[in-house]
């Protein structure tokens, strides 16, 4: 591409999906934006209020569409810019027409992605995290996802980084003054008990950060149960069953499955991926032998297994690989048994001390749904249990925790009874640097100005 982000054009791109569609909304931004309307649809609207209007290229007078406009001067935009929104067709010859015709117009380029959100951005009216929980919104898919990402736009935590910052700066103030201004031990003693009180309470709010972050990662990737067990225990019926299609091939000849068969299932608005797994048994075709090495691998990643056997398969146990993860025993063909078969199958499961033990048990049928629907109830529940995430300050990603736990180690540092005051000071500058990444802000010039500010710096 020939221009990059420095590239301070007005920018315009389609902000709808591609393809046909009732309505498309094509958005501009930048200091032209005001007068590449005028030239597609003559005067102005009032700002912020949606009027209809023919749309015409300007070199021709053709008319292309006839849609909505709004015209959204700055700052009061989403990107602080002069802005506008043209609402037309949404048929790929309009939006291709418009498309060509705003390119063709002097000071305006074609907008490069996320760029929108990023001027907003360098505009300062939104935040990294805001911008980051806007991503995970357009990627929700399930309920549960679209919660996470809008407590996450809530600003609850830019709100509390903010906070945490000022009063780190604070106390640095204090502490760097002692430094300056000191040498008396009695002022750096009292200084130093200040900032660790302040150190103490941020780390208490911080402490919940990380340890429900392995919630809100999972309910982004997905909840990844794993469907196990010998050839012909019913695993690939099982799985088309819960996904309600026919997903995985199902045959009487086992080994039919061979590679990982994954769907993504949304289960009680928790998003879980179930996947089929080639039947675990001695083999010597090298296809099948690849297809258990590969389930056997991936239980290593798997939340929860779901180790099926029909009573004929008497007392299989799973394999060692699965030691660690939490298993389900799964008896199958619940039509088939009669209830002495069914106690067998019991007993199989008490002999299983040594071996990875199932947490769980249930027999079903897939062929007449029996228990089907409890067994898909239980999985809603342990999906609940595992990725159920309280309050509206969340670490929602890789970035976000370790710019947390980069803080949370300097101020434990922090704490240490015999580091001096230049240490505490240091580490205090640490975390304000992490808490500052976390927002997305670098600005080591604002702790050199609190400090003038405060104090008034003669010498
Ligand atoms: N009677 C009965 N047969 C089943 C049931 N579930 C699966 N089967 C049959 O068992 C055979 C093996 O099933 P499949 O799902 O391919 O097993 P997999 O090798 O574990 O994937 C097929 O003939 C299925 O129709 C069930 O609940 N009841
Ligand atoms: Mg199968």
């Amino acid at each position: 591409m020939a221009y990059g982000l420095d590239d301070r054009r007005t920018i315009f791109a389609l902000a709808t999906g591609i393809g046909k569609s009732a309505i498309a909304v094509i958005r501009i931004s930048g200091p032209n934006s005001g007068r590449a309307v005028e030239s597609l649809i003559g005067r102005l609207p009032a700002p912020r209020r949606a009027v209809l209007r023919t749309i015409a290229e300007p070199s021709t007078q053709n008319i292309l569409d006839r849609g909505l406009v709004l015209w959204l001067p700055g700052p009061d935009s989403f990107t602080g810019e002069d802005s506008a929104e043209l609402h037309v067709h949404g048929a790929r010859g309009v939006v291709a027409a418009i498309l060509r015709v705003l390119g063709e117009l002097e000071g305006l380029r074609p907008a490069l992605a996320g760029e929108f959100a990023r001027r907003s951005l360098e505009n300062g009216k939104s935040n990294l995290i805001a911008v980051e929980a806007l991503g995970d919104l357009i990627e929700a898919e399930t309920e549960q996802q679209r919660r996470m990402a809008m407590a996450q736009a809530s600003g609850d935590l830019h709100l509390a980084a903010e906070q945490w910052r000022n009063s780190l700066i604070d106390a640095l103030a204090t502490i760097e003054s002692e430094l300056d201004f000191s040498d008396e031990s009695e002022a750096h003693r009292a200084s130093h008990h200040e900032s660790k009180a302040i150190i103490t309470d941020i780390l208490t709010t911080m402490a919940p950060l990380t340890v429900g972050n392995a919630r809100v990662e999972r309910i982004r990737e997905g909840l990844t149960v794993l469907i196990a067990g010998p050839p012909n225990a019913g695993k690939s019926t099982l799985l088309n069953a819960i996904a309600r299609r026919d997903v995985a091939i199902v045959s009487e000849r086992a080994g039919t499955t061979r590679d990982l068969i994954e769907v993504k299932l949304d289960l009680a608005g928790f998003p879980v991926n179930l996947i089929d797994t080639a039947g675990i048994q001695a083999t010597d075709d090298p296809v099948e032998q690849e297809g258990i090495r590969r389930a056997l691998r991936k239980s290593a990643d798997a939340d929860l297994i779901l180790w099926l056997t029909s009573a004929e398969d008497g007392s299989f146990l799973p394999p060692k690989e699965f030691a660690g993860r939490p298993i389900w025993h799964i008896i199958t063909k619940l039509d088939r048994h009669d209830a002495e078969e069914q106690s067998a199958a019991g007993d199989a499961e008490a002999d299983l001390t040594d071996g990875p033990r199932p947490t769980c048990k249930l027999a079903i049928s897939a062929r007449t749904g029996k228990n089907l629907e409890k067994l898909i109830g239980r999985l809603e529940n342990h999906a609940s249990e595992t990725m159920s995430v309280e309050g509206s300050m969340l670490v929602a990603n890789e970035r976000q925790r370790f710019a947390i736990v980069m803080a949370q180690e300097a101020l434990s540092a922090g704490l240490d009874e015999n580091a001096p005051l230049e240490v505490v000071a240091d580490e205090l500058r640490r975390a304000c640097f992490a808490l500052e990444s976390l927002m997305g802000k670098v600005g080591v010039e604002d702790v050199l100005d609190r400090l003038f500010s405060r104090f008034c710096i003669g010498k």
